[in-house]
């Protein structure tokens, strides 16, 4: 038996689904999901020793690519000198100051393990300073997996066409409102309904899991304006976009300052960081200045904190840093969306800077019902044929693909011949 299979038959009996985090188990997209053996630069290699050109980047964490060499040596050097103390330590301070000159909305900010801690403590700090309860969030927008948030998620919530999870209380859920995406009035609608009830409102600036939605600037500024004339904090959620789409989020891109914001992925240049931060008014509420409790054993772990500076700071030198980027990043949709053209196929391909989303729809998808209408079995079989390839993009219609600074123009050709050829084995 293949050694991908085998592995993967011996962790199902360990752990539910045989992954620590379902949209890995290929389940929309079927077939054995590829045991990552290493990964250098824009490659990764699976246990079978079969080399793919990664787009996943860990979901969004490796903007350098892999095994970057600064950051490898500079995790060396951390480890020699512990793994992990759980008392403060420069590092800490060093990222901190990095992502607050990066940030101006940031003020003071808390250092998590991930994402999902990140947007939890960011709700219970919104509900405690604001002393109301609710929350809005948009339908197809992901902000992990905390119960406030499991409500018509993203992600691989969304992917598993199960939009609530099970064992999530109606008390949570009641204090959870959807409204709709890009849709400046139905929030206006709910704000109406619960007048005086609610705390934030939470939104993903580019919804990076329902596939790659951008947030049209009006109804951005609009949800900036409406939430501070009701004294609700408007919240970011730039897990993926913080540090992605530009050195500032897209907050900076957009002119827009939120109240408060979750960080997570590139910060922790691989490891596991997350972050939330904000205005220092509502910062100072959390413990121990404040009576907010929140804490975590690991919690601005010294690798991961020097991985992530090292990472900052890497891209903070190189003025040309996101300009190269991008530029990588149009020639592979020049080039996608040309094999669209010439194939004559309903395709949508949307991109924001170096993050992207083929959709198996005809129509722009532009939020959570339009995303909903693209064909998943098509995506599974382009999915699959790519995978054959050589390219590993995200098993799932509706997470979004990611661009490194290793990635080169041969392997954007390389993959823009792979997309022309699986799209014309798919359709013809
Ligand atoms: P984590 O708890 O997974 O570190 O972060 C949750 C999160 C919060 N906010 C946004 C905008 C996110 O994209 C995420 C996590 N993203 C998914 C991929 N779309 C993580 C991949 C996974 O769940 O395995």
């Amino acid at each position: 038996m293949k050694r991908n299979k085998s592995l993967y038959e011996r962790a199902k009996k360990m752990m539910p689904g045989g992954v620590n985090s379902p949209v890995r188990a290929f389940k929309n997209v079927g077939g054995t999901p590829l045991f990552i053996e290493r990964g250098l630069g824009s490659k990764i290699w699976d246990c079978e020793g079969k080399r793919y050109i990664d787009y996943v980047l860990s979901w969004g964490p490796l903007i350098l690519g892999h095994s970057h060499p600064q950051i490898i040596k500079a995790v060396k050097d951390s480890l020699e000198k512990g793994t992990s103390f759980g008392a403060p330590s420069e590092y800490e301070i060093k990222l901190a100051e990095l992502i607050i000159k990066a940030f101006p909305s940031i003020e003071k900010i808390r250092m998590v393990n991930s994402g999902t801690e990140a947007t939890m403590s960011a709700i219970r700090l919104a509900r405690a300073y604001t002393k109301r309860d609710k929350i809005i969030k948009f339908e197809g927008c992901y902000h992990g997996h905390g119960d406030s948030f499991l409500i018509k998620a993203g992600s691989g919530a969304l992917t598993f066409g199960s939009p609530s999870s099970p064992g999530i209380t109606l008390g949570s859920a009641k204090d959870t409102l959807n409204a709709d995406f890009n849709d400046i009035d139905s929030v206006k609608k709910l704000i109406r309904k619960n007048k005086g009830k609610i705390a934030a409102v939470i939104v993903e600036p580019i919804a990076g899991n329902m596939g790659c939605v951008i947030g049209d600037t009006d109804f951005l500024k609009e949800l900036r304006d409406i939430t501070a004339n009701e004294e609700i904090l408007l919240i970011f959620d730039e897990v993926m976009t913080g540090f992605r789409v530009s050195y500032g989020g897209a907050q900076r891109i957009f002119n827009i300052k939120p109240d408060l914001t979750m960080l997570g992925k590139i910060i922790g240049g691989g490891l596991p960081v997350g972050a939330y931060g904000g205005r220092r008014d509502i910062m100072s509420l959390i413990s121990p200045e404040g009576p907010v409790y929140q804490a975590g054993t690991l919690s601005g772990n010294p690798i991961a904190m020097r991985a992530g500076y090292e990472t900052l700071n890497i891209m903070r030198k190189d003025k040309d840093f996101y300009r190269k980027l991008e530029a990588k990043s149009r020639i592979l949709g020049e080039g996608i969306k040309e094999n669209i053209k010439k194939l004559n196929i309903p395709l949508n391909y949307a991109e924001f800077n170096s993050m992207s989303c083929l959709y198996f729809a005809k129509e722009k998808v532009k939020d959570f019902k339009s995303a909903l209408k693209s064909d998943t079995k098509k995506f599974a079989a382009y999915f699959k044929n790519m995978l054959e390839r050589g390219i590993y993009a995200a098993p799932s219609q509706f997470e979004s693909v990611f661009l490194s600074s290793a990635h080169t123009e041969k392997d954007l050709e390389i993959t823009i011949k792979a997309n022309y050829e699986s799209l014309k084995s798919i359709y013809f």
